[in-house]
């Protein structure tokens, strides 16, 4: 098949939804095309403005990353070590890697060294699963690190993909706050800074494609807390649908996003003030993140107490065990 753009190479991709087959160049440049008409159409930032890109060392924040630097932009990497053990390691050899071979800035947070918060010890001494330890500690770093830094605007790798899979797990149970708030930009407010998804026009596929072509290397395992999510069979739902009906996650999330969300929009005005231990914004008086580190520092009771059963009570048969997949939540934690 012909590259449906220039008609004189061969094709390497087809973008169904687009109704098109590119060539290696012509893939290139649809994909900065959608990145630039992100930017651009949802006035995500100005050519000036510095851009801080949340790194996980998978394809599509490496992607972000150089598309971004590939057109012009100031923009640095932010990563995240979560203390998840065989996957936080290499990952974050990923990002220095690439942030090495582009003399780009990287930062670096460790989570477990910096805050004690390590996911995987974190789920162990709460009883959070780590997804919603791992998302609320990101979003409160993201806005942390770029206000600490002077950066006015965080990017994320979600692509059209994960936004299309957020969308249904969050319409599926009806979550009115994550539908207001789910959106290519969430401009800055009072003490938070500007969060964009750059590579929202984008199918994961698509991400996966650049990454290859522009030779990026990164992580390809998923993080092994992945494991098990409704995300994951989201996705799956809507790739079976994309099949038989190209254009589908597509339209299900722009839709959205220009009919309905603005009415979820409306009602869900919130109230930020300083938290009173780290003054990061917050509507409660101590903000999650340090609830979080108040949580896991706080002495453990001994174990065996918490179930001990009363002393007249006849011998039973034993507890059953907890299941030993961590539990994940039914949406992708927003970043
Ligand atoms: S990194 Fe963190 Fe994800 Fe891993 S622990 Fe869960 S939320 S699955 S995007
Ligand atoms: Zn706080």
């Amino acid at each position: 098949m012909r590259c449906t753009k220039c008609r004189s190479q061969e094709a390497c991709l087809e973008v169904r939804r687009h109704n098109a087959a590119y060539c290696e160049g012509c893939f290139l440049d649809f994909f900065r095309d959608q990145v630039v008409r992100a930017i651009e159409h949802e006035k995500m930032f100005r050519r000036d403005d510095r851009v801080l890109v949340a790194v996980s060392g998978g394809k599509d924040s490496l992607a972000l990353w150089d598309v971004l630097l590939d057109l012009g932009y100031e923009a640095a990497g932010l990563y995240i070590g979560l203390g998840i053990p065989g996957y936080s390691e290499p990952s974050r050899e990923k990002c220095e890697a690439f942030a090495r071979a582009h003399d780009a800035r990287l930062i670096v947070v460790d989570l477990a060294e910096e805050y004690g918060l390590g996911i995987a010890e974190t789920a162990q001494r709460t009883a959070r699963a780590p997804c919603s330890a791992c998302g609320l500690s990101k979003r409160y770093l993201f806005n942390k690190v770029a206000l600490d830094h002077g950066y006015r605007v965080v990017a994320t790798g979600h692509n059209l993909d994960d936004e299309a899979a957020t969308l249904l797990g969050n319409l599926l149970h009806w979550q009115t706050g994550y539908l207001a708030r789910q959106a290519p930009v969430l401009p800055e407010d009072d003490g938070l800074v500007k969060k964009v998804k750059p590579l929202y026009r984008l199918a994961e596929r698509e991400t996966a494609a650049y990454a290859v072509l522009r030779g990026i290397d990164y992580i390809v395992d998923e993080c092994p807390m992945s494991r098990g999510a409704k995300s994951l069979l989201y996705k799956d739902l809507l790739n079976q649908l994309e099949a038989v009906s190209p254009g589908t996650k597509q339209s299900f999330l722009f839709g959205f996003l220009e009919k309905a969300r603005p009415l979820f929009h409306e009602r869900e005005a919130v109230e930020l003030h300083p938290c009173e231990r780290c003054g990061q914004p917050t509507t409660t008086p101590l903000c999650a993140f340090c609830r979080l580190r108040e949580e896991v520092a706080r002495p453990r009771r001994p174990r065996g107490r918490r179930h001990r059963r009363p002393a007249s009570a006849p011998p039973g048969p034993p507890a059953p065990r907890p299941a030993e997949r961590p539990v994940i939540p039914l949406i992708p934690v927003e970043t």
